[in-house]
């Protein structure tokens, strides 16, 4: 895998990394990516199972959907590139994870700082008063829980098509990037906004930007540094090669 030492060593000597995570992260987890070619888009309507409306319209399938991820994200464990970003969260003192995923696994990995602009699939709320509901929920089960205060259903805490992101996590992941020396886009497709604008901000900025993807996209032409690898095989190396010039410092 060709990393170019040049890279190697801004990352050297860089004080503030920005990292944006997407699904494509998760993918070495066994957890399907969205818009891969076997992605969740290719199975199901976005705008009917992943928005407030298709919620509306059919809360049970909806319910089942969300059932059905959940039950593959209980039992996936965070993979080397998971532990690769929260092992590199402790070589810089300014360092900021964002991420677009909903499963947690980074967290999991031991990563301390992270922004969830998607929210979680973990936790839950009333669709209809807001109240967090932390009952332990039956992936298995096809009927919908409900509010133990108002009665109303319960949804999975994540960004729906058309909702907002949570308003001061996509601030201080605006800030985060702005304020970067590198920022990482990794496993992301860049299509979902304002997510997808974050590497631009960084590069506006005058961070050094840089894409992991095996597959090209419009960030991974964008950006000043394009790894076309999996973010499992590649950031092991890219530690290995980095965390001796960093102690040598
Ligand atoms: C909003 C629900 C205000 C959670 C999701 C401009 C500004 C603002 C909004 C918009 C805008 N333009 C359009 C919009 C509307 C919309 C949007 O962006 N639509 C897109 C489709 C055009 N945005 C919104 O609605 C957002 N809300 O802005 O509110 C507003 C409202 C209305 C109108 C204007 C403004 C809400 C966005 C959040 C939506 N929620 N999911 C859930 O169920 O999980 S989106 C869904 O896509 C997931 O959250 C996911 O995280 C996200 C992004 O997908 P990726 O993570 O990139 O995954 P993907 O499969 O696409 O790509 C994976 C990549 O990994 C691939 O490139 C693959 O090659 C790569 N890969 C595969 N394996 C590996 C790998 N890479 C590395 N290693 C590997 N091993
Ligand atoms: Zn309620």
């Amino acid at each position: 895998m060709d990393i170019p030492q040049q890279l190697i060593e801004i990352l050297a000597k860089a004080k503030s990394v920005a990292i944006l995570t997407g699904a494509g992260v998760s993918a070495e987890s066994g957890i399907a990516t969205f818009r891969d070619p076997d992605g969740l888009w290719s199975r199901f309507n976005p705008a009917e199972l992943a928005s407030a409306s298709g919620f509306m319209s059919n809360p049970e399938l909806v319910w089942q959907w969300y059932n059905y991820r959940r039950n593959i994200i209980y039992s996936a464990k965070p993979n080397p590139g998971h532990h690769a970003i929260a092992e590199m969260e402790d070589l810089y003192h300014d360092f900021t994870l964002i991420t677009q995923n909903v499963d947690g696994l980074h967290q999991t990995a031991g990563s301390k700082k992270v922004y969830e602009l998607h929210g979680s699939i973990i936790q839950n709320h009333c669709f209809d008063c807001n109240k967090p509901y932390d009952e332990e929920i039956d992936v298995s089960s096809k009927k919908l829980a409900t509010c133990n205060s108002c009665g109303g259903k319960i949804r999975p805490s994540v960004v729906w098509f058309g909702e907002m992101l949570p308003e001061k996590t996509l601030r201080e992941s605006e800030r985060a990037a702005g304020n970067s020396d590198v920022f990482f886009s990794m496993g992301t497709s860049g299509e979902v906004f304002p997510a997808a604008g974050l590497p631009a901000m960084a590069k506006a900025n005058n961070a050094i930007t840089v894409d992991i993807n095996p597959t090209p996209t419009q960030l991974s032409k964008a950006a000043d540094y394009y790894l076309p690898y999996t973010t499992g095989e590649i950031l092991p190396t890219l530690l290995d090669r980095l965390k001796p010039i960093i102690s040598n410092q």
